[in-house]
């Protein structure tokens, strides 16, 4: 453990950074530095020998240059709310700084006419949709972390959540991105533009690359009209097949409108009870499998008439076995509750194996059957929890671990099921990580999965952007792999 009696280059290193920032705005005592240095399910606890609250860019690129000076890594934070611990250095290891981005949290400029919004990247991503629709406009990423998480953390872990299916990853979203490089310079491509062929696209590097290539500090987000509509459904069916046919029709008969296809194995359904008891099923907790559909349009489509019309098919066709669709906001959102709930209900509950994985459409049922199969005869005690995005493939298969068991007992076997686990995607030639990203907690299921050439050509544009290895080390590839 590094603090609070550092040795006399690290003292140094800080006093830098005060004479950079100002006192309030480097954090060197444990309790102050506690907040940013543990994540979200408290699996991850860090050390850093001081967290950096820069609060402009100016300061984001003075505090890269007195690290690298002092040959010091960094680790940038955004919200922390990720999930496979990347944004804070472990607490055994090489000393590092982490650089907070949360008081860089401008809106720069709100463009109704070119329909962007240009910010700052430690706004949340709640801050943006909010000034989105200030100006008569949506900005569709959308996730459960919202309130907490950056847009600058999007940017890095290219963020997924539930409208993926209508408007794609965050990837999709960026029409422009500033970061300070390893060595202290500005890049920026914050021109606005929907079509640009200059070159290769850089911005698509920075964005997914869990702060090893640069710290993101501002971005051109892509903005999209508001919907009149937005109608959701609560569909009960009777297996993961006829979800995913329904998905596939709804797709195809309803021109795009669908903005979210999202599954619910019911035996979610007590987690999502953990947060709130009055939590009803809006359908009956006999389906195995429970389906939130959302569809969203102007004001010259008859939403309700489109949802309503579909899932009368889909009940007549016997592929749905009951259907609610909600008749309000309120009714919508307590839809909504269940799918949410069930997520800080495992956090709740303690270590859980998580997972963010994805197959081909196609595959989805039979991965979810495979992995169900391997759960029931391998660690037959533990409670799969299996549910997400199913629309675009993307399963969260979640595994709790028998009430009373210790969490190093967990964690240990939790390693083991989660090989167990890829070893059933790669079959699939899936992903194992569709959205969350690989941070500290999969550098080497990743790194071992990529072929040579893959690792070849990660690895030089990881070199040729950051040679001296300054930027989140340890992270997304695996320490001694960096410069080897
Ligand atoms: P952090 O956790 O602070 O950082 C994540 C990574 O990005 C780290 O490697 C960090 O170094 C890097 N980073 C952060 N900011 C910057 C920056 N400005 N410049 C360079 N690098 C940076 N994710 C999904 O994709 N889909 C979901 O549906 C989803 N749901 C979630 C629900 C809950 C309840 C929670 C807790 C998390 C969820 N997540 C989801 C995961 C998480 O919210 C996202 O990964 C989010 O994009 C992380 O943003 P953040 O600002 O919190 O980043
Ligand atoms: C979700 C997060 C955990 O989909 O990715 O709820
Ligand atoms: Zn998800």
């Amino acid at each position: 453990v590094l603090s609070p009696a550092a040795s006399p280059a690290l003292e140094s290193l800080r006093a830098d950074l005060l004479g950079a920032l100002g006192q309030s705005a480097v954090l060197v005592r444990p309790e102050d530095k506690a907040g940013f240095l543990t994540d979200w399910s408290g699996d991850w606890t860090g050390d850093a020998v001081a967290v950096a609250r820069p609060g402009s860019v100016r300061e984001v690129r003075a505090c890269v240059d007195i690290c690298r000076r002092h040959g010091i890594a960094v680790v940038p934070q955004g919200g922390n709310t990720g999930l496979v611990g990347g944004a804070f250095p472990p607490a055994s290891g090489k000393a590092m700084v982490v650089v907070s981005l949360s008081r860089l949290d401008a809106v720069r400029r709100a463009d109704a006419a070119n329909a962007t919004l240009d910010l700052d990247a430690g706004c949340t991503l709640q801050k943006a949709k909010d000034a989105a629709d200030a100006i008569g406009l949506q900005f569709p990423l959308a996730l459960g972390a919202q309130g907490s998480c950056q847009v600058g953390g999007n940017a890095a872990t290219n963020a997924g959540g539930v409208n993926v299916l209508r408007f794609g990853m965050a990837r999709d979203l960026i029409l422009g991105l500033e970061a300070v490089l390893p060595d202290g310079s500005l890049w920026s491509s914050m021109r606005g533009l929907r079509k640009d062929n200059r070159g290769y696209d850089l911005k698509q590097l920075f964005i997914g690359s869990e702060g090893t290539l640069g710290i993101v500090t501002g971005l051109c987000l892509k903005l999209h009209p508001k919907p009149a509509t937005v109608e959701t459904a609560y569909v009960g069916v009777g297996s993961v097949e006829d979800a995913m046919a329904i998905s596939a029709l709804a797709r195809a008969e309803l021109s795009e409108l669908v903005t979210a296809f999202e599954i619910i194995g019911t035996e979610c359904l007590p987690l999502a009870r953990l947060v709130d008891a009055d939590l009803a099923s809006p359908v009956s907790p006999t389906f195995p499998v429970h389906v939130l559909i959302e569809l969203s349009c102007g004001r010259r489509l008859d939403g309700r008439a489109l949802l309503e019309g579909f899932l009368a098919d889909m009940l007549a066709q016997g592929l749905a076995g009951d259907a609610v669709v909600a008749q309000s906001q309120a009714q919508a959102r307590r839809f909504w509750a269940i799918r949410e709930g069930l997520v800080e209900g495992q956090a709740r509950r303690g270590y859980h194996v998580r997972s963010d994985v994805s197959v081909r459409l196609g595959d989805v049922a039979a991965f979810v059957a495979a992995a169900r199969a391997f759960a029931a005869r391998d660690w037959p005690d533990w409670t799969p929890q299996v549910y997400g995005h199913a629309g675009d493939g993307n399963i969260h298969f979640n595994l709790l671990p028998p009430t009373g068991m210790p969490r190093h007992e967990a964690q240990a076997h939790g390693r083991r099921i989660t090989e167990g686990l890829f070893a059933i995607v790669e079959a699939f030639r899936g992903s194992i990580s569709a959205e969350h990203g690989i941070g500290r907690a999969r550098t080497d299921a990743f790194w071992n999965g990529l072929g040579a050439v893959e690792r070849k050509t990660m690895r030089a544009v990881k070199v040729a952007l950051d040679p001296l290895a300054l930027m989140n080390p340890g992270c997304l590839i695996p320490l001694a792999k960096e410069s080897a």
